[in-house]
């Protein structure tokens, strides 16, 4: 696949400052596809002072032209969807219809809704005999994972331009075609040379850089909970603002006046939606135990017919851990209804959708984050024993509650400490905060919200 062999620094494409390189590996069948720069400490700190030189000039551009700039950057990814979608499945695996659906269309409309959020913001505002200004961070260091490889960069970037910073990316080793074609996109719109700058290269090397970087004002970070908090340790030492978007153990609850097998069907299809690999995925089913046995069934069926339609998950390590989960939970005593450890194929990594049924709060493959194709399913006698089992780990990132009535399903859900409920299968809102309470992070992205975490605020007084 093309491939650009160099950093997008300054508004240019240029030459690493190493000689390392990263491949690009096809999770479908293992064969390496690309190879791109791997960025060292260098580089970051090249990327970083560019931006900061940008920063005065951008934070000082008036809001309506910066919507105009993401305005064309909507336009210039949406022109690109076909070859994003097609990236976006090599690199990730992703079924093609499920690239161009999720993987191309949301980025393209959440770039769209920060173009509108822009234009229209209120950057100043008056409280009493003060007047508040709502003023742009600064230089952001963005470090995003691989699951959503254009959602997540764009969730980050675009509303830190609409609020006036500038940006480095260290976008994930997994999956920096879709970062690179995203670049393109930003140069096409005519967005000011070094307001955003792409570095490709490893987490611990890249992104610690990045991280760690003294003229980086906000990093902003999605992936693992053990990465995370090192970020979040590093950033608080240095008194520097940190957003942390982290892991998920979300709980869909169904109650007993649902409708079970809409309910349950629409569950397993949460679950097993990008091969399990969404921090938001409600991958505990919680079910009273009148109607246990009957959700476990439906969900099994519903489970078998997604077959290796769900498309493989994105790497090795991933492959070997999901598998290792697997196992851990029929080593503890979960009934495996569907599904197992074996890989279904020889090439490539793939899961098979897996079931679990008595599985109990406190076994691991009840508290910890999978990422794969895996649904476990807990059974609850009473409401205060589901919101106790649901409020039961470490996270808190979204869920889902399903009553006959949508009056009982959000009454429970005011009950939940988790930042994301969806009422009856919902519909995902891309201008709603989306983020964690609890483990799951610290601030919230998308929306109106999502540009708040990279303003601060200054007060004059009258
Ligand atoms: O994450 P990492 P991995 C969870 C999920 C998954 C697990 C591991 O449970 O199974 O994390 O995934 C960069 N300093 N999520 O290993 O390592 C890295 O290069 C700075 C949840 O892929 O956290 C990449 O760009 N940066 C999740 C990004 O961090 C570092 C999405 C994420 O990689 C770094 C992905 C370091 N020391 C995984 N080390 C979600 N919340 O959506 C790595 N990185």
């Amino acid at each position: 696949m093309k491939a650009h062999d160099g950093m997008y620094i300054d508004g240019d494409w240029r030459p690493a400052a190493g000689t390392e390189s990263l491949s690009v590996v096809n999770p479908a069948d293992e064969q390496v596809i690309a190879t791109v720069p791997a960025g060292t400490a260098e580089d970051i700190d090249t990327a970083v002072r560019a931006a900061r030189a940008a920063f005065p000039a951008w934070a000082a551009t008036p809001p309506a032209e910066r919507a105009a700039r993401l305005g064309a950057l909507r336009d210039a990814l949406a022109a690109r969807k076909d070859e994003i979608a097609e990236t976006v499945t090599a690199e990730l695996g992703a079924p093609l219809a499920f690239s161009q659906s999720v993987h191309t269309g949301m980025p393209v409309a959440v770039a769209g809704s920060y173009a509108e959020l822009a234009a229209g913001y209120a950057f100043e505002e008056k409280v009493g005999n003060s007047t508040v200004l709502l003023e742009p961070v600064g230089v952001v260091g963005a470090i995003t994972p691989w699951n959503y490889p254009l959602h997540q960069i764009v969730a980050k970037v675009a509303p830190a331009l609409a609020a006036g910073c500038t940006v480095v990316l260290k976008p994930a080793e997994d999956t920096p075609l879709t970062a690179q074609l995203f670049t393109e996109a930003v140069h096409e719109a005519g967005v000011p040379a070094g307001v955003f700058n792409l570095v490709t290269g490893l987490g611990p090397v890249a992104g610690q850089a990045l991280a760690e970087h003294e003229g980086v004002d906000l990093v902003s970070f999605t992936g693992s909970t053990a990465v995370g908090r090192q970020i979040g340790a590093t950033a608080g030492g240095a008194v520097k603002r940190v957003a942390l978007e982290l892991g998920g153990k979300s709980a869909n609850v169904i109650l007993p006046s649902a409708d079970l097998a809409k309910a349950v069907n629409v569950g397993v299809a949460n679950v097993m939606s990008n091969t399990g690999q969404t921090c938001s995925a409600w991958t505990r089913m919680l079910v009273h135990e009148d109607q246990y046995e009957q959700a476990v069934a439906l969900a099994a069926q519903a489970a078998d017919k997604y077959g290796d339609r769900i498309g493989p998950v994105v790497n090795a390590k991933q492959h070997q851990r999901v598998r290792g989960y697997i196992e851990k939970g029929i080593a503890e005593g979960a009934r495996l209804v569907t599904g197992g450890p074996e890989a279904p194929r020889e090439q490539g990594y793939w899961v098979s959708p897996t079931v679990f049924a008595e599985v109990t709060p406190e076994m691991t493959i009840a508290q910890e984050e999978i990422f794969g194709p895996v649904l476990s399913i807990l059974k609850y006698r009473d409401e205060d024993e589901a919101v106790r089992i649901a409020n039961g780990t470490v996270y808190g990132l979204a869920g889902a509650v399903w009553a006959a009535d949508q009056e009982e399903a959000a009454a429970f859900a005011r009950r939940l400490e988790t930042g994301q409920v969806d009422i009856n299968g919902g519909r995902f809102n891309i201008l709603a905060p989306f983020g964690g309470y609890k483990q799951s992070g610290v601030g919230r992205e998308l929306g109106g919200h999502g540009l708040s975490e990279y303003l601060q605020t200054k007060s004059l007084q009258f």
